[in-house]
């Protein structure tokens, strides 16, 4: 009787992770939609961003294609009143070397949303970091969504860093298997979930591959 069940448990375990993997190729086949065909990698000599441990994409590096396409925001021009790194209507602030130095995305407003053209360097487990800042917002915490070719991967919440750039890693619980799929890419995309209050956004880093277990044992059958 154990036996049986133990048997099933790994079934079932079986099938899970073959659905997963399924589910994982079939995002890849969504790379040869038209929609992303003039959407570019920006930042990386043109390649797209490599998935793989400790790879850091800054947030003003969304890709190339304009508004509605690579990126979606609701100011004309860049509403810090200069312009700063790149010329297109997200809004790209300047960091003053003593808050770290670089660049940010600022006056962010719900429904916002940036992308990422990214192609998995090293198969495996990995988790997803955000570096951002928003004073106190008890009332009104940011909610930002992490998506992987419009498919959700995690939702991200945080009310106070201790200012706009007062900067603090979150990091989604989830972890996610990427598979390898040369040739292929992927469209990351950080989106601005609707009513959520507002904060400036750093960096998005990967970390992993991490040591994956799954049940899987070879039983004979009897
Ligand atoms: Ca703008
Ligand atoms: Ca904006
Ligand atoms: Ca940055």
């Amino acid at each position: 009787m154990h036996h049986k069940i133990r048997h099933l448990l790994l079934i079932v375990a079986m099938i899970v992770a073959l659905v997963v993997l399924i589910a994982i190729s079939e995002q890849g086949g969504l790379l040869v939609d038209a929609a992303i065909v003039n959407q570019l990698p920006y930042g990386n000599g043109g390649n797209p961003w490599p998935i793989a441990d400790g790879v850091r994409i800054e947030a003003e590096n969304f890709d190339d294609g304009g508004e509605g396409v690579a990126y979606h925001d609701t100011t004309t021009g860049n509403s810090c009143g200069y312009i700063a790194y790149r010329d297109t209507d997200v809004d790209i602030q300047v960091i003053v070397p003593g808050d770290g130095g670089g660049y940010s995305i600022a006056y962010i407003e719900p429904g916002e949303w940036l992308e990422y053209t990214v192609q998995v360097a090293v198969e495996g487990m990995y988790s997803i970091s955000v570096s951002v800042g928003t004073p106190t917002q008890p009332d009104n915490p940011a909610v930002l969504y992490i998506k992987l070719d419009d498919i959700p991967l995690c939702t991200l919440s945080f009310a106070d860093t201790g200012g706009w750039h007062n900067w603090e890693t979150y990091t989604c619980t989830e972890r996610f298997w990427w598979l390898a799929t040369p040739g292929l890419e992927d469209v990351l995309r950080i989106e601005v979930a609707e009513g959520s209050g507002s904060f400036n956004i750093n960096w998005v880093e990967f970390s992993g591959p991490k040591t994956y277990y799954l049940p899987l044992v070879l039983m004979e059958n009897d």
